[in-house]
């Protein structure tokens, strides 16, 4: 018998399909297990076999799952609105829903080819109207918990996307899509207050099994800290204050000048009139540029002297005010006292200034120095009543003498900034508010939406700040649902995270007409067990989704506050060293591998490539091997499948162990190692195959294989005669009769100093044990000269004979 994977694959998927095999049985007599992919969005290039990674561990983890008993939903769907639609909308005149749908055919036939257990009923599409109706639906939600506001603020702009972005789509000054220079725009803009769930996100991060480095990044990008605002007075102007943030009120008495930032409103009013036009030319010149580069710690300090000064709150002393670009307008108060000899930027601008460094913290024991930087821990000195105090004490202190004397208060701020929930393009979801000369901004009625996205001829985004709707009247104008009047419709469309907030939770219900989900479902089936996808999400997406849930939670619509329990990040697949991307050239497409190879020994490989959460490089001879080895296997099954021969001590305790190894592999995620335990185990049997080999066996390796290579999981178990499923059964159990060692390697001591070792039966007696010892080379001399006259055994482990002279 050959083993003709196209044959055979086929044959299989045919079968999947008639019987309905991906269908979720929502059994309640089982326990659930939810297993998700991160949607794809299905961008015109289609899927490589990095992207095959991911989706194949899901697969291998729900097919292993159901063996184990569990009712697993293990669904799909689109992240369908975005740019990228849009843009190629611009450039061909395709309408984005054609092309979407297109891309979302030829995305499925590939999903379908690696054999994945999806349940396609469930399929949603962030895109389709059924679906986002509820996106409005949260959106209304929100606006009307006041979590949803609108704001004229300037915001982050891409000049070249034409869009307003959310900060966490600025990477390194640039727009996260396109690459160009973000600049900054003054506009009305929907918001989502995320930064009234700061606490929260941050602290039931400790609630999630998540890869440490995943949290790191979302508590970094939350950036809590812990400090104090203080009040400085300002010098000939007695109803205006200073308010600055700092972590370290301990240094009060160190700070030797403040500055603001450009923009903070201040400036204008205290700046002398000498001073004026440089401070203008100044402000003008910081705001071209970015908050990146504006933070760049060793970049070569610029600032002005606005030529007045602050009061001291505690020594009345004058500090000359600067302001500088270093200093941000959105973090903490948008001014600071400057410390020069405990901060590192501080220090520079001093020095390039000429301003003071005072030293208030030292080493303990140590002189203190002026002009110096210590960033260390220590004690503090020249600080009146706090001489001799560490740091942490010196803090408390500080604050509590700030809040005695009105000065200041115990704070903390955030790096998180309120996110941006409005794009000027036209690909997306509707924002449904409408705005009524008489009533205001008005949320549409629940029971009308969806705000249907309507056809538009032109895609382009105007570059006016507006999207491509405002130039539609049939859609910009309406009636008000409260006073019957015109109204006129917002035009700006929600940013492509939107949809992927929440659509975990529309898989469990994906058909409801009259609600989001039912909750006795999503109670039942979330938080999901086990979300794959890529670290690229790390902020983004898996923050995004964190607020939604909570949010969710709150409107009392789900018991659970926390969307994803267990998270992993695959990996990403690399060629020589790069990432496949099709402007690299060096995509590898899996049509031309299954074609030739079969989906089972890809999928096989695609576990066997590495440590799935690193990143592995493509090798076609790996792929071969592992082809070749699926060959073995089956030429070994059909040879032995003829005549089982009945059960022997040899092959059980080879199985139990096979069993037990590969089991904890999988516990772990150690998939590679489990395919190398395959390949291992069917050494192992061609050693044994003469003797023929037990059912037993045989059934074994069809269950287990199953999850890696279903299709020829599915041919073994047939051919052994079963007519249902191999996933109708269970995955094996392992008898640790078996697995016990039936050698044992003891130490052996002479006056308990380890001098041999010695291979025996576990079940050895003493007797048999001591005799042995003493014929072994490395202990005849030491008996030699004496006399044994204490002999300690500690089966299995260890014997230790007192020999005296
Ligand atoms: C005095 C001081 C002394 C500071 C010292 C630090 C060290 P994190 O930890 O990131 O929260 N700061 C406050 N607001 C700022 C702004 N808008 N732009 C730039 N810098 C700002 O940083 C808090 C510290 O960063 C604050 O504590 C403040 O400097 C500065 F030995 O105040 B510190
Ligand atoms: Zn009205």
């Amino acid at each position: 018998m050959e083993y003709v994977a196209k044959t055979i694959e086929a044959k299989w998927k045919e079968k999947w399909k008639k019987d309905n095999m991906s269908r979720v049985q929502e059994d309640s007599q089982k326990p659930k297990y939810y297993c998700l992919d991160m949607f794809p969005y299905p961008s015109g290039e289609g899927l490589h076999v990095g992207h095959w990674r991911g989706y194949t561990i899901s697969d291998v983890w729900s097919r292993y799952k159901l063996l184990q008993g569990y009712d697993v939903l293990h669904p799909m769907g689109w992240d369908a609105f975005g740019l990228p639609a849009e843009n190629y909308a611009i450039a061909h005149g395709v309408h984005p829903a054609l092309s979407t749908s297109k891309n979302i055919q030829n995305f499925k036939r590939q999903l379908e080819q690696i054999g994945a257990l999806y349940d396609w009923d469930r399929e949603v599409n962030t895109s389709s109207p059924d679906f986002y109706h509820w996106t409005q639906f949260f959106f209304v939600k929100m606006f009307e918990k006041g979590l949803a506001y609108r704001k004229k603020m300037p915001i982050n702009w891409c000049p070249s996307c034409k869009t307003g972005l959310a900060n966490e789509e600025v990477v390194d000054g640039c727009c996260d899509r396109c690459g160009a220079e973000v600049t900054k725009r003054e506009m009305n803009q929907w918001m989502l207050k995320i930064t009234a769930y700061a606490d929260r996100l941050l602290d039931d991060l400790d609630k999630l099994e998540w890869p440490e480095h995943v949290k790191r990044m979302q508590r970094a990008w939350i950036g809590r800290s812990e400090g104090a605002r203080i009040l400085f007075g300002v010098a000939g102007h007695p109803d205006e204050q200073i308010e600055v943030f700092s972590t370290r009120p301990d240094t009060l008495y160190g700070a030797t000048y403040m500055v603001l930032a450009p923009e903070h409103p201040l400036v204008q009013k205290i700046s002398t009139t000498e001073k004026q036009n440089e401070v203008n030319a100044y402000v003008e010149e910081t705001l071209k540029k970015s908050a990146v580069s504006r933070q760049i710690v060793d970049k070569s300090k610029t600032g002005v002297f606005t030529g007045a000064y602050a009061i001291h709150p505690l020594t009345g002393a004058e500090l000359p005010i600067w302001i500088a670009d270093y200093v941000l307008m959105d973090y903490g108060t948008g001014a600071i006292m400057a410390v020069p000899a405990h901060d590192e930027r501080d220090f520079e601008f001093a020095q390039t200034f000429g301003l003071p460094i005072r030293t208030v913290v030292t080493e303990p024991g140590k002189e203190a120095e002026d002009g110096v930087l210590y960033l260390g821990d220590g004690v503090l000195v020249n600080s009146e009543g706090l001489n001799g105090l560490t740091v942490a004490d010196a803090k408390k202190a500080m604050i509590q003498l700030l809040e005695e004397k009105k000065k200041g208060e115990q704070t903390i701020s955030y790096r998180l900034r309120d996110w941006v929930f409005a794009r000027q393009r036209y690909w997306g979801e509707p924002i449904p508010i409408l705005y009524c000369d008489t009533c205001g901004t008005v949320p549409v009625p629940v029971d009308d939406l969806p705000v249907r996205l309507p056809d538009v001829e032109k895609y382009e985004p105007t570059g006016t700040g507006e999207s491509p709707l405002a130039a539609i009247p049939e859609f910009v104008n309406t009636t008000c649902p409260r006073c019957g009047g015109a109204a006129r419709r917002e035009t700006d469309t929600m940013p492509q995270w939107a949809g992927s907030s929440w659509y975990f939770l529309r898989y469990v219900d994906p058909h409801n007409p009259n609600a989001p989900f039912s909750k006795e479902k999503a109670d039942a089936w979330l938080p999901v067990d086990m979300y794959i996808g890529g670290v690229e999400h790390a902020v983004l997406h898996l923050l995004y989704a964190r607020f939604f849930t909570k949010v969710i939670h709150d409107l009392q619509m789900i018991d659970f506050d926390e969307p994803f329990q267990h998270l992993f990040t695959q990996g990403m697949i690399t060629l020589n060293g790069a990432k496949m991307s099709k402007s690299k050239g060096n995509v590898v497409s899996p049509d031309e591998i299954i074609d030739k190879y079969g989906a089972d020994a890809l999928r096989m490989y695609e576990m066997f490539v590495g440590p799935p959460e690193d990143e592995a490089e493509w090798n076609t001879n790996g792929l071969e091997g592992v082809a070749r080895f699926l060959q073995r296997l089956y030429r070994l099954f059909a040879q032995a499948m003829g005549e089982p021969v009945p059960a022997r001590d040899s092959l059980n305790k080879l199985r139990h162990r096979f069993v037990a190894t590969l089991t904890e592999r999988m516990e772990q995620f150690r998939f590679n190692t489990a395919v190398s335990a395959f390949m291992e185990y069917i050494n192992a049997l061609q050693a044994e195959s003469a003797h023929g080999l037990d059912l037993a066996t045989l059934e074994t390796l069809a269950v287990c294989l199953s999850p890696f290579a279903p299709h020829l999981g599915e041919e073994l178990w047939s051919l052994l005669g079963h007519s249902s499923s191999v996933f109708a059964t269970s995955w094996p159990k392992v008898d640790e009769k078996w697995l016990r060692d039936d050698e044992v390697e003891l130490v052996v001591q002479i006056n308990g100093r380890v001098r041999g070792h010695l291979r025996m039966p576990a079940d050895a007696s003493q007797e048999a044990v001591i005799a042995s010892a003493k014929k072994l080379p490395e202990i005849i001399g030491w008996l030699n000269d004496g006399v044994i006259v204490k002999e300690v055994y500690v089966p299995g482990k260890l014997l230790n004979l007192v020999v005296k002279a």
